[in-house]
């Protein structure tokens, strides 16, 4: 676990990379890594900044990373879990939609996060046992007692479309029991926004570790569960199947998943 002032120190420096960010997206170069998956120099140069600086600080601790190749990693070690830009289709849209998401693996679970959509200036950050933040205010899940007034959001698996056949009946029946839905395309912003309220849950199979860590610790320090669709804890190892929701709403989504 990492102290206080450290965790103040990662998150300037998470903070930092917004005019990277703006800077970077004027001269934007996108490059396609394969069916709707893109990588930017947005996303590089995101990801070289962090990878620099968090070295020199904790120099101990190896980075997994979505633009770099993440071999024998073991449940033993402790990592810094990033995706530069989470949300990748959204800045090539200027969608406004996407964030910088860092998790900190220790000993098989996720002990700190911070997710920052650098435009909006919103920074969800918490720590194992310290409480979920929202620029610096405490954060909760929402009480909301009935599914049919539940917002769940989804996400669609856009580089396996070959599982879309038995994915959208999934979505289908939970549509037809709850609200209404939502789709982001940033699947670490829907965990935060399930964690202060805006959403009641929050579905994707096959999300990557880069994806999913940060939100998770950010979420349960919130007071949402965060499990894959076996009901299991996440690996945060390797790519999952997520369900991210308020505690009241883990059943009715979990039924539906199994
Ligand atoms: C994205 C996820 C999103 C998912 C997209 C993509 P990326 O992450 O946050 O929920 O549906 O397919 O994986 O690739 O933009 O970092």
């Amino acid at each position: 676990m990492i102290s206080a002032e450290e965790q103040k120190k990662v998150a300037d420096l998470v903070k930092q990379t917004k005019d990277l960010i703006l800077k970077e997206m004027d001269e934007e170069e996108v490059m396609i890594k394969g069916a709707a998956n893109y990588v930017t120099n947005v996303d590089l140069a995101v990801q070289n900044f962090l990878k620099e600086e968090l070295g020199k600080v904790f120099p101990e601790i190896s980075l997994i990373a979505e633009e770099k190749e993440n071999l024998g990693l073991s449940k033993e070690e402790t990592y810094w879990i990033l995706d530069p830009i989470d949300g990748t289709t959204n800045l090539i849209r200027d969608f406004h939609m996407s964030a910088v998401a860092l998790g900190l693996y220790e000993k098989g679970e996720i002990v700190f996060g911070i997710v920052y959509n650098p435009f909006t200036d919103e920074m969800f950050q918490a720590a194992k046992g310290e409480g979920a933040y929202l620029n610096g205010r405490k954060i909760q899940v929402s009480d909301t007692p009935d599914f049919g007034d539940a917002v769940i959001s989804y996400g669609s698996t856009p580089y396996k479309k070959e599982k879309a056949r038995n994915l959208f009946p999934i979505f289908y029946s939970i549509f037809m029991k709850c609200g209404d839905f939502r789709r982001t395309g940033s699947a670490e912003l829907d965990m935060c926004y399930v964690a202060c309220g805006r959403e009641h849950g929050y579905i994707e199979r096959d999300l990557k570790p880069w994806d999913y860590s940060a939100g998770t610790v950010i979420l349960r320090e919130a007071g949402g569960v965060v499990k894959n669709w076996k009901g299991e804890e996440p690996s945060y190892l390797k790519n999952e199947d997520i369900l991210a929701c308020v505690p009241q709403f883990e059943e009715n989504l979990l039924k539906e998943l199994l």
